[in-house]
């Protein structure tokens, strides 16, 4: 059997591309890396082979593809249910399940807004009121997971699907300094801990710029 292929974008902008890679370091997956940048017509030509819908991140295995962050988390929790990608409990699944999916689909203004950038750091930056709405979305969201089921992670002791979801408004948090309540700052501080959250982060600030301006979510 080959070993897998997880193609992911920029290291430094790409949040999908962040939550697929921690789904498969969370589920232990051997895999490699293949970056590609999506600007030019000809890398995006490969981009359509690797990946049918054009988008990353997407994960190659045992010839398979698999694109759409969270239906690469459900296939790994599928090839790899020891890794506790998602809660064993039925009615604990389906809430991770619930914060995962509207990360996914939902927060439209905080993606526009707070972008991730990984090699900015925006002191006192003033969020816009839509964003603003967002970001007290997803702190209610973290603080019900934590008083639920007592952190550190949202759904206990071992980071799961949700974290590797909400890893990257963590990021943004930081870079655009965000002000938030203690038990949501807290878990920020937890999440950018983890040792592949350093991994990644330490990739993507000595990766080549390759956005002058960055006017679309990643
Ligand atoms: N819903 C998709 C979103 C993935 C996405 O938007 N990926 C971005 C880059 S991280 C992308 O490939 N955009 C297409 C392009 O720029 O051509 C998922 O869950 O994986």
């Amino acid at each position: 059997m080959s070993k897998a292929i997880l193609t992911i974008a920029s290291k430094n902008y790409g949040s999908w591309s962040l939550r697929g890679w921690l789904l498969c370091k969370m589920a232990k997956l051997d895999f490699e890396e293949l970056h590609v940048g999506s600007d030019d017509p000809s890398t995006r030509a490969e981009l359509l082979l690797l990946s049918p819908s054009f988008l990353v991140p997407c994960l190659t295995h045992d010839g398979l593809k698999i694109w759409d962050t969270l239906a690469i988390a459900e296939y790994l929790h599928e090839i790899k249910p020891e890794a506790g990608l998602l809660p064993s409990d039925p009615a604990q699944r389906a809430h991770c399940r619930a914060v995962s999916g509207e990360m996914h689909s939902g927060f439209s203004n905080l993606r526009s807004a707070l972008p991730m950038n990984l090699k900015a750091h925006f002191p006192g930056f003033k969020s816009w009121a839509g964003a603003r709405a967002d970001i007290d979305r997803v702190t209610t969201i973290w603080r019900e997971c934590l008083g639920q089921y007592q952190g550190p992670y949202l759904f206990g002791a071992k980071p799961c699907e949700a974290d590797a979801m909400y890893a990257p408004v963590c990021t943004r948090f930081v870079t655009y300094d965000v002000a938030l309540d203690p038990a949501s700052a807290q878990y920020c501080r937890t999440i950018m801990a983890l040792p592949e959250m350093k991994e990644w982060i330490a990739a993507a600030k000595v990766e080549p710029d390759e956005l002058e301006e960055l006017d679309v979510e990643f």
